[in-house]
């Protein structure tokens, strides 16, 4: 087998304008006018608006390149794209070679009879698909898609990343351009087209049976061999080697003690390679195929109880809490991820205690990168196919055709991994884009069914049989359908907070059975979104001109300020308001989260909208653009953590249950402290408790009368503060106001810090305050720090250590000298 790599770099001109510029392969329009000096940031204040032209024009991408004999003389040469962005319209050498019409979907053409020996040329045509999307809104109309985005007419009618064309979290930039590898494949009479790895756990109790089979493209009747091996750390564990004439080969491996993988907190995530190598007769090899695999089940339990139906995750049969984030597209321009970026991010969520990633709808199918890193890290992969908030054309038959191999390829590509914990058909279809009779957004139920009820399903069920299907999220698999939000069974996404003015403590009259989205918006920090600001031009005003260009959702800046009113006082300056947005946001998810986890197991996960952001904006991330960790980031370690101790108050605050709650496999006992104390840090009453609590249970452990402690004391001074302890190891602590913080009479904390320079580069920080602080936070001006904790609550007597690492080294002057220690206080 020969492959030549076509990246690399390009030539690329609008269809009209015949002077071209370098390009680069894999890349898109964006980037590459960006890169020539042709367009200005898009990404700073309004630029959006000025670079729409881009979206209109049909784009040209040009390269020659070498081949020889020895690739012509292949049996088969093939063009193989594994990502084309989107309306394309291939040739080579001058003659056309083929079309394609979907970014999702890997793409292959025959072109051995098209190449010379020596110089060659490769074209790629792209059209606009905001222009193709527009006159397929002509021919035949979709009822108009999402409330929040009038621009984006027509956007379900292109198999494109729906995104592009804006969301209530990022700009339209609609791109086009080759986004992913491109290169020529020539072989001799086979190749291996694919594998598919099944494991039976329950044969054979203690072993794991693999049954792998090998997909072959053939071009003669021979006899093919092929050896499949598993090794782990580069050890053979087992070997099989079979033959045949066919077009399908079946190997059986037996793997003795398999060691599980298991999602993050719950057991390691050992990885096995499997190797299969196809041999000509001469028992040459024609061509290879690994794939790294981890040993386990994943399934999705649904089971009757007493609440109605589970909806629970289960990985080797014991059920989890599902605790993490919806990821999107980490950046507006695909390919300018880079890998250091993508693996910052997904750390940064096991960093957080998370155990699952839901990939959303709207975006893409991720690289093959996301999904190794998800392995490595234990975090389960909840996987929409890639519809979101609108009707689609099911009624168009290559539309429904052309989806269908978009959802075989992505399962073909994706089936072996550890993560992959759920398929799941759309975002909130069911909820926001039904009705009997389609207009007005909505698509019929009759429309609907063949593809999200029939055709995904089946596929799934065909490829990739191992991993469950859920056909919508949210969806509610028992009872009238259409009452999509129920509690007794499936997913549900909770936005009455955000979308519907609630109040936090309303979270905790829900009880669904699990929550795949809910969350509240927050700005990126001052050093993220002054960059795309301008100050001459008054942008530093969370109202703005520029700031509201980069709010998206409806209910927007109105509803954070409206949230903020509620539980803090109004913030001083610019950079002020941006913080204190981090924090009411991170107040409003810790609320849920704390109360989702109390109820397991009639809970068992919570997924917050969303993880990362696509640009610098307003959003409901807990990461910014910049891989900058919000408070709520910060809160998500605690929230997250396998043992949470928390307080619940009651309305009147006359007393405050305590609670353990714990994800861990085995029993733990402790001790569980707590006090109530003023802002001077003086103890107002003090108790504590033995507990021990069973494994993945949640507990209520006591109830504390805060009626006595009241007495002769200011409520708007009291704060409980708590803290489990094993072995005389604090373990989880948990902060909660008696009053709120608007209310509190804060003063100056006087917050000093102690600075320790480690030898790696990281420094030991230990924060006292004088008193009461909350929310201290401590930030560098001008270096990012990635801090063991950060956004704490510090009581006087009580010093607080944490560890800050800097992104880049800094001498102990430089760190000092930059570092900003802030609280709450600061704030008003
Ligand atoms: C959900 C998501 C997204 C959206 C988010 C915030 O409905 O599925 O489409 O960005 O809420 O409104």
């Amino acid at each position: 087998m020969i492959t030549i790599n076509l990246g690399g770099a390009w030539q690329m001109h609008a269809a009209e304008d015949k002077s071209s510029i370098p390009a680069t392969v894999p890349g898109c329009v964006y980037t590459d006018l960006l890169a020539e000096g042709k367009i200005a940031d898009p990404l700073y204040r309004l630029n959006e608006h000025e670079v729409q032209w881009v979206a209109q024009k049909d784009w040209i991408y040009r390269r020659s390149f070498d081949v020889d004999q020895d690739l012509i003389g292949q049996d088969r040469v093939i063009l193989r794209c594994e990502g084309l962005d989107t309306l394309a319209t291939l040739k080579v050498n001058g003659r056309q070679v083929g079309q394609a019409d979907n970014m999702f979907r890997t793409w292959e053409y025959e072109v051995g009879h098209l190449l010379n020996a020596g110089s060659n040329e490769i074209e790629i045509r792209f059209d606009s698909s905001v222009n193709g999307s527009l006159r397929k809104m002509d021919e035949d109309p979709i009822p108009h898609v999402w409330w929040d985005l009038p621009d984006a007419k027509g956007r379900a009618w292109v198999r494109k990343e729906q995104c592009q064309f804006g969301w209530d979290w990022g700009p339209m930039l609609v791109t086009a351009g080759v986004w992913r590898p491109i290169e020529l494949i020539g072989f001799e009479s086979a190749r291996l087209r694919d594998l598919a790895i099944r494991q039976d756990h329950a044969t054979d109790p203690g072993r794991v049976r693999l049954g792998v089979e090998l997909e072959l493209e053939r071009h003669t009747g021979k006899r093919c061999d092929a050896i499949v091996e598993l090794k782990r750390n580069g050890q053979k564990i087992a070997k099989a080697e079979v033959s045949g004439k066919g077009k399908r080969l079946h190997a059986e491996l037996l793997v003795e003690k398999p060691e599980l993988w298991w999602p993050a907190g719950m057991g390691g995530q050992p990885l096995y390679d499997l190797e299969a190598v196809l041999l000509d007769s001469f028992g040459e090899p024609l061509d290879r195929v690994t794939k790294r695999i981890g040993l386990r089940t994943l399934r999705l339990g649904r089971h009757a109880d007493e609440w109605g139906e589970s909806f629970q995750f289960e990985a080797n049969g014991i059920p989890f809490f599902a605790k993490g984030a919806n990821w999107i597209p980490a950046d507006v321009f695909l390919t300018r991820v880079p890998d250091e970026q993508m693996s910052d991010l997904l750390q940064s969520a096991v960093d957080a205690n998370m155990n699952m990633i839901r990939v959303w709808g709207g975006g893409i199918y991720e690289d093959d990168r996301f999904f190794d890193l998800c392995d490595e890290l234990g975090l389960c992969v909840w996987q929409d196919f890639m519809f979101a908030c609108s009707p689609y054309p099911t009624h168009d038959r290559h539309f429904l055709e052309n989806v269908q191999r978009e959802a075989e390829d992505n399962l073909r590509r994706l089936r072996h991994h550890a993560s992959l914990a759920l398929w799941c058909g759309n975002n909130e279809l069911e909820w926001l884009n039904i009705a009997d009779e389609p207009g007005d957004g909505k698509m019929s139920w009759q429309q609907y069914k063949p593809l999200f009820d029939k055709i995904l399903p089946k596929l799934c069920a065909k490829h990739c049989p191992e991993t469950d299907y859920w056909p919508c999220s949210p969806h509610k698999p028992l009872g009238k359908r259409e009452d999509v939000q129920a509690e007794h069974c499936g997913d549900n996404h909770v936005w009455g907070v955000w979308h519907h003015g609630e109040d936090f403590a309303w979270f905790r009259e829900t009880q669904p059975r699990f929550i795949s989205e809910f969350g509240f918006q927050s700005f990126p920090e001052p050093k993220t979104i002054r960059p795309c600001l301008s100050e001459t031009e008054g942008d530093l005003n969370l109202t703005s001109v520029a700031m509201d260009q980069r709010q998206r959702s409806s209910a927007g800046t109105g509803q954070i300020l409206h949230d903020l009113a509620r539980w803090f006082r109004m913030p001083s300056t610019f950079d002020h308001s941006l913080w204190l947005t981090q924090l009411v946001q991170a107040w409003c998810v810790q609320v849920g989260v704390e109360h989702w986890r109390r109820s397991m197991p009639r809970t068992m996960g919570a997924i917050y909208w969303q993880l990362n952001d696509c640009w610098p904006g307003a959003s409901w991330s807990s990461i910014d653009y910049l891989g900058r960790w919000k408070a709520l980031h910060y809160v998500c370690k605690r929230i997250f953590a396998p043992l949470m101790v928390t307080a619940v108050e009651d309305e009147k605050m006359q007393h405050a249950e305590l609670h353990l709650t714990s994800d861990l496999g085995e029993k733990t006992a402790g001790t569980l402290h707590w006090d109530i104390a003023r802002l001077d840090g003086r103890t107002v009453t003090t108790g504590s408790r033995r507990v021990r609590v069973g494994p993945r249970t949640s507990q209520h452990v006591h109830t504390l009368d805060l009626q006595a402690a009241k007495d002769g004391h200011n409520l708007n001074e009291l704060i409980l503060w708590q803290r489990f302890e094993v072995d005389g190891q604090t373990v989880s602590s948990h902060t909660l106001p008696l009053a709120r913080p608007k209310q509190i009479p804060l003063r100056d904390p006087n917050i000093t810090t102690a600075i320790k320079a480690y030898k790696d580069g990281r420094f030991k920080l230990t924060l006292k305050a004088k008193s009461t602080a909350l929310w201290a936070w401590v930030n560098h001006e001008t270096a990012d720090l990635r801090c063991s904790d950060n956004f704490l609550h510090l009581r006087p007597g009580h010093p607080a250590t944490l560890t800050a690492t800097p992104k880049q080294k800094l001498s102990a002057d430089a760190f000092r000298e930059g570092l900003t220690v802030q609280s709450l206080f600061d704030t008003y």
